[in-house]
């Protein structure tokens, strides 16, 4: 009887499959006895491809690796999404050459369909972001305190940084005043690590769940859906004036940290105090730094509103440009560290409280690592847009505290994720993929690129041999650390160390040098003047009069109003120089120097100096008052730049190259159409000048050799003002302006030169 026989068949199958219940009803034989659950593996494990991770297959279902192509379009021939070929992808189907467009037409329905999806919700904060790829490698210094493996003393590990704006949505500029995100993505062996922090040490908030709310404050007026990616409005001033926790962040948006010159030039902080484990069980509290190698560097105000409207990618083509030439921007990753005591406090300062900082003076920060970023994206949509970073993941050896802020955080990331990726399988995404064996139990959801095998995904079970099985600590599992929860009632309060919003900006006012000073005075004036309410602004002052007298002073007169005395006594804290960005010298690496030519006058000059420039690491530009090449016996010099298209804020330093005697038709003049005094005086084209104004204004290193001096001349700048190198030839212009761009700029303009009149 074949159906007998068949059962017979399916019988011997599954024989050794022990387990009740798994009788076949009416099959002949004894069924085998059933086992205990199974613990581990009773012998080598059958190849289980379904237990090889995700990041082992592309989307396409090709398997991936380094010599593998991971992209749609690596194939000769244009086709469909099913792969049929198309011959023709210009014209739709239509009943003759004038007739009717055709519904058949599946390629015709297929291409516009997935064009009209092809946009996803943009995040709800760090819209627009730039990122790049590369490599972490560990000092081992930390290995004392930390068990990660990524932290192991040459332990190169694969990385995603993401930079970010906050506020602005994805096409608004770069250079707008705001904080900066700074997300790492760590692949490590022990699985991902993601360290989600921003160019400022402090937050808005002290608690999570008032993060809608500053963010509601900040975002564009929900009626007419303005500004654009600013503070400067009535809400936002109006939440932090109201909420004085935000004090402290303000202060650092207000100073030249809201106007990074680069991603590349930001410092980046993990913010909450985080709790790393070592080998033995010791847990020790941390801060997270991470140190550029380029320093600390900021635009000024009126400079970044300009790129603002003149480059608004300045940033994201900064960075690109810079991996792009060779110029691998570099971050130390360092710790500062504190004993992880009962109460988490250090030296009076709350590490559970995200609004204060620990003076670098009190705890160092201790290098234990290098971050380089050594290669662009390849597909802005596939990896910068589709990235997904959460403070929750986190590896052994590393864990969280009980930061209010944070332990928001730990549940919002996936949250807004479900929606932005749609739905929940977004770790299968190739950018979002570790690159750590997976073993998980997720299965189905939409988007569901994966194709598990096997029948038991639950555990235990004695099906799929009983796998996966458990780690333990010796075998790598993420142990958390069992602190002690202190016996307490439910309630919704804050510590009371969290009540103190004040000393720590008057710290950090205090540390900031007198230029920064003015700088701050100058932004809390501009932002406050944008504000309608006359309320919100004599808030403002109440709260910087708690900071310090003379901001308050300053920004009073500047909107025209009396400053208020102080409503707290003010603290007398010890400043941080570690806190100001002036002083030191800084590497040149991929800075932008300007070299203006009136055509091809002294070309030889030009060519020195641009290669010069080629060779301290810097990009030369070749200014002209036309594109194409200058020539002059055979060795042509491209042109960069032309004066319409060049604007100041793009360059770190300007060179000026010599010129015939003012007066003739130098720099393209167009003296006879300008009724400018100055234009028509000095017969300089007056798109140079504004071009040497505005470096100037912006305390940029500016140099001319020869007669070029008479142009910086002709722009009111003397030849033996304060950055300013007026030499012979082109090499000593240049030799002097490199030494001027190691302090990033001619802080001896400042003030009293930009003073503004508040
Ligand atoms: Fe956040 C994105 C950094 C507080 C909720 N956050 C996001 C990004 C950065 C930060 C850099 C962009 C990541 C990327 O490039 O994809 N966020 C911070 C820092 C905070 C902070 C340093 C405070 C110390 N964030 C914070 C709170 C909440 C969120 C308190 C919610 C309670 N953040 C989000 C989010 C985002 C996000 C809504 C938007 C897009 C995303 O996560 O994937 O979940």
């Amino acid at each position: 009887n074949p159906v007998s026989a068949a059962a017979e068949t399916i019988a011997e199958k599954v024989k050794d499959l022990a387990h009740p219940g798994n009788e076949i009803p009416g099959a002949p034989g004894p069924v085998p006895p059933p086992v205990d659950e199974p613990t581990e593996p009773t012998g080598p494990l059958p190849p289980k491809p379904d237990q090889r991770g995700p990041d082992t297959y592309s989307p396409t279902g090709q398997p991936t690796g380094a010599d593998q192509a991971d992209v749609a379009q690596s194939g000769e021939r244009l086709t469909t999404a099913q792969g049929a070929r198309l011959y023709d992808t210009d014209h739709s189907l239509k009943a003759g050459p004038r007739g009717p467009v055709l519904l058949q037409d599946h390629h015709l329905r297929e291409k516009i369909t997935h064009f009209d999806h092809e946009r996803i919700p943009e995040r709800v904060v760090h819209a627009r972001g730039a990122a790049a790829h590369g490599v972490f490698q560990g000092y081992g210094a930390a290995e004392g305190i930390c068990k990660a493996a990524f932290l192991g003393k040459d332990v190169e590990t694969p990385v995603f940084v993401r930079f970010s704006t906050v506020l602005g949505s994805r096409g608004s500029a770069d250079t707008v005043r705001d904080t900066r995100g700074f997300a790492t993505k760590f692949y490590t062996s022990e699985g991902v690590f993601d360290l989600v922090g921003n160019n400022i040490p402090v937050f808005f908030i002290q608690d999570a769940i008032k993060f809608p709310d500053v963010i509601h404050a900040g975002k564009p007026h929900p009626d007419r859906e303005i500004p654009q990616a600013q503070s400067a409005h009535d809400t936002f001033w109006d939440f932090v004036t109201l909420h004085t926790e935000a004090t402290h962040h303000t202060l650092w948006n207000m100073s030249d940290r809201g106007i990074p010159r680069s991603y590349r030039m930001m410092e980046g902080f993990g913010v909450h105090t985080f709790r790393l484990v070592n080998a033995a069980g010791a847990t020790t509290l941390v801060k997270f730094h991470w140190k550029p190698k380029l320093g600390v560097h900021s635009q000024v105000w009126e400079e970044a509103q300009i790129t603002a409207g003149m480059d608004p990618d300045f940033h994201r083509r900064d960075l690109a440009d810079a991996i792009e030439a060779g110029a691998f921007p570099q971050w130390e990753l360092g710790v500062q560290t504190f004993p992880d005591t009962e109460d988490q406090m250090f030296q009076g300062i709350d590490l559970l409280d995200p609004t204060k900082i620990v003076p670098e003076e009190l705890a160092p920060v201790q290098p234990i690592g290098l971050l380089t970023l050594n290669a662009n994206p390849s597909n802005y949509f596939a990896e910068t847009e589709q990235v997904a970073f959460h403070v929750g993941h986190l590896v052994p050896g590393i864990d969280v505290t009980n930061d209010p802020l944070l332990q928001g955080r730990l549940f919002s990331y996936v949250d807004t994720q479900l929606t932005r990726l749609g739905g929940p399988n977004f770790a299968q995404l190739p950018i979002n993929r570790t690159h750590a064996p997976v073993n998980d139990m997720l299965r189905d959801g939409m988007h569901q690129t994966a194709v598990h095998r096997g029948v038991a995904p639950y555990r235990p079970n004695s099906l799929d041999g009983g796998c996966p099985f458990l780690a333990g600590a010796d075998t790598g599992a993420y142990i958390e650390v069992p602190v002690e929860v202190p016996a307490a009632h439910k309630v919704r309060e804050a510590a009371a160390s969290f009540d103190d919003h004040y000393t720590q900006p008057r710290l950090f006012w205090l540390s900031m040098s007198p230029t920064e000073r003015e700088h701050i005075v100058t932004a809390y004036t501009f932002e406050l003047n944008k504000c309608y309410e006359t309320a919100i602004k004599e808030r403002a002052l109440r709260s910087l009069a708690n900071i310090d007298a003379e901001l308050c002073a300053q920004v009073a007169t500047g909107l025209g109003l009396p400053a208020p005395a102080a409503t707290v006594a003010l603290a007398d804290p010890q400043p941080s120089p570690a806190l100001s960005q002036l002083g030191g010298r800084w590497p040149l690496d991929g800075r932008i120097v300007g070299i203006v030519t009136a055509g091809d006058q002294d070309l030889s000059g030009v060519r020195s100096a641009r290669q010069a420039v080629l060779d301290a690491g810097m990009v030369p530009l070749v200014i002209a008052p036309t594109g194409g090449k200058l020539d002059e016996g055979g060795d042509p010099v491209a042109v960069q730049r032309t004066f319409a298209t060049a604007r100041s804020t793009e360059f770190d330093a300007v060179l000026v190259a010599g010129v015939p005697v003012p007066g003739a038709d130098a720099y393209g003049a167009r003296d006879a159409k300008v009724d400018d005094g100055v234009a028509v005086a000095t017969g300089i084209d007056p798109r140079v000048l504004v071009l040497l104004t505005e470096a100037y204004r912006h305390g940029k290193a500016l140099g001319a050799w020869a007669d070029g001096v008479d142009a910086l001349t002709a722009a009111g700048i003397a030849p033996d003002a304060p950055g300013v190198v007026a030499a012979s030839d082109a090499d000593s212009a240049l030799e002097g302006v490199t030494g001027l761009l190691a302090q990033h700029r001619a802080w001896d303009r400042f003030p009293p030169a930009v003073r503004p009149a508040v």
